[in-house]
């Protein structure tokens, strides 16, 4: 009934190309196609999974759980059942592959397929997209959906290609895994991805080295098995769990306490603290005292509480003086944090070390292992590269996208990324981006952000087809404008006190900019709903 055109086809002017098969990608996918458009994903993954297709190394788990973690759309929440309160990867391809189930995506989605290029033709008004291996397809519009971590970040080491073991990006985990048993492992990194690396680790290997540049200032997960049971009695209040999610700040079902912690006692501070620790997770994080993330006093009081809390599980003083220091390395929450299950009693084990990496760095990397500043070698038969991710932009930067009178994205973005609202840029048209920079992708639940930004894009193209619009472009003061205002929340806040990613301080030569709106949720989408009202007029149309 759409004019729906098959897999193989790409003699057919699509009326939207997504280039991204994650959560926004196929959210979208079933959205544009509920309306009539006719619309296909590529996406580089082999299957359905979206990031967790990629990272896929033992223990890469969620840190949302899997009732947020999902979509709201068409009640597909009712049937699924998550395993576990904290889904590992196989989890979440499984609910991949149950909407696939429900929603037949699959004859719409070209899987193993890069897009590499994309290039923008004035004349016709479409994109054509090309892919490495060769496949073209011609679209009225293309979604970029490449997600927050599309391109690896790897180190710059000194005779890495010269390492005569294994060794691995985590977010180019072997598909087949690799057995760590018995292995001595080195894990470079301790954000989200080698924290979870070190705890499996671990369990199984002889001896794990842990480099660590910076602490991660992880909190308890409180991880557990569930039922079908546990599963209905979630299911209960799972719509008012999705009201909440979906104006909280963080797009999660839960939002910051409306109290200050300066304003409460230590003894007072501490018992809402151990609550919080006893049910684990991110309100912890973004769920806590509204002063926590804006002032030092509040801030100190939670990474003290924070620092006993892991000292007490580590024997070794040198150690746990290394992964909690008295002197704190940021403040607590501007970096994320990750959820941990075991690692500080990992940590705490006698085959496993930990080395600051920031006093001690890798000299250099050599066939039998790494040698660090000081001279120590680490034997190494796996070196585990956790070092994370060219956030934000670089995914969509690795495409090659060309638009109007033959400019490059990658040489506009040059100076920095502009955008409207993370959606759109100017001089190229009928483009827009889903979990994009400047968006808050980087603070909003992952689904929640596919849900409801899909929901704005989806309308808003519905909008310019009913009037018979075939080219749109934002306006050159809306980006500018858009960025200031992301430019100041961040400079306003804590966030510049730490390098992160948020702001691409961990790219060596990245343009240090926020690439991540801290306004919240509900703010945003306000934001978004006063230019339609406006009749979307930062949009130039023809
Ligand atoms: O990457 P990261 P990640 N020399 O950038 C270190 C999501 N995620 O893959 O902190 C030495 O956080 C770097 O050190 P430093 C989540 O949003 C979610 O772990 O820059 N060290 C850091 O320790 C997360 O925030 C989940 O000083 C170097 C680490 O490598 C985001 O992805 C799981 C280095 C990189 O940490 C990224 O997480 C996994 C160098 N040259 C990821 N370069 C879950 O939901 C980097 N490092 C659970």
């Amino acid at each position: 009934a759409h004019g729906r055109t098959d897999n193989d086809s790409n003699t057919d002017v699509l009326d939207v190309l997504i280039v991204g098969g994650g959560f926004s990608g196929l959210y979208s996918l079933d959205r544009l196609r509920d309306a009539g458009f006719t619309a296909k994903v590529w996406d580089a993954a082999g299957d359905f999974g979206g990031i967790w297709w990629w990272n896929c190394y033992p223990g890469a788990r969620t840190d949302s759980t899997g009732q947020v973690y999902q979509f709201e759309h068409k009640e597909l929440w009712r049937d699924f059942d998550w395993r576990e309160l904290y889904p590992n990867w196989e989890g979440v391809r499984e609910y991949f592959q149950y909407i696939d189930s429900q929603l037949d995506l699959r004859k719409d989605v070209v899987f193993s397929t890069f897009a590499s290029e994309a290039a923008w033709d004035e004349d016709s008004r479409t994109w054509t997209v090309r892919s490495s291996d060769g496949k073209e397809q011609q679209a009225r519009q293309v979604i970029v959906a490449t997600g927050f971590g599309a391109k690896p970040l790897y180190p710059n080491l000194e005779g890495l290609d010269t390492f005569a073991g294994e060794s691995y990006h985590t977010a180019r985990w072997p598909q087949g895994g690799v057995d760590m048993t018995g292995k001595k492992v080195v894990v470079m990194g301790t954000g989200s991805s080698g924290v979870q690396v070190v705890q499996e680790a671990g369990h199984v290997a002889e001896h794990v080295t842990v480099l660590q540049r910076t602490p991660n200032l992880a909190l308890p997960m409180q991880q557990r098995k569930l039922t079908h049971d546990d599963n209905e009695e979630f299911r209960k209040d799972l719509p008012e769990r999705f009201v909440t999610r979906n104006n909280a700040f963080a797009g999660f079902d839960f939002d910051f306490m409306p109290i200050n912690a300066v304003d409460l006692s230590k003894e007072e501070r501490d018992a809402i603290y151990e609550k919080m620790w006893q049910e684990g997770g991110f309100p912890m994080w973004l769920g806590t005292f509204q002063d926590i993330l804006s002032d030092d006093e509040a801030n100190r009081t939670f990474y003290d509480f924070w620092r006993n809390k892991v000292h007490e599980r580590i024997a070794d003083p040198v150690k746990a003086e290394i992964v909690a220091p008295k002197e704190w390395p940021h403040p607590y929450g501007i970096k994320r944090p990750s959820l941990e299950q075991d690692y500080y009693d990992v940590i705490n084990q006698d085959n496993v070390d930990v080395i600051d990496s920031k006093k001690n760095p890798i000299k250099k990397v050599v066939p039998e292992g790494v040698i660090m500043e000081d001279g120590t070698f680490l034997e190494c038969d796996l070196l585990v590269l956790a070092t994370g991710f060219d956030a934000n932009s670089g995914g969509i930067l690795g495409i090659d996208i060309t638009g109007v009178d033959g400019q490059k994205l990658r040489d506009k973005w040059a100076g920095g990324v502009d955008t409207f609202m993370g959606l759109s840029t100017n001089g190229f048209p009928n483009m827009m981006f889903l979990y994009g920079p400047q968006s808050p992708s980087g603070f909003c639940n992952g689904p929640t952000s596919a849900e409801r930004q899909g929901h704005i894009v989806v309308e808003f193209l519905e909008h310019l087809q009913r009037k018979g619009v075939t080219r749109f472009e934002n306006s050159v003061e809306s980006e500018k404008s858009w960025r200031s205002h992301v430019d100041e929340l961040f400079m306003d806040s804590m966030f510049p006190r730490a390098k992160s990613w948020y702001w691409g301080a961990n790219v060596p030569g990245k343009v240090p900019q926020m690439l991540n709106y801290t306004g919240g949720v509900p703010l945003y989408f306000t934001t978004w709903d006063e230019h339609k009202e406006n009749g979307y007029d930062v949009y130039d149309v023809k």
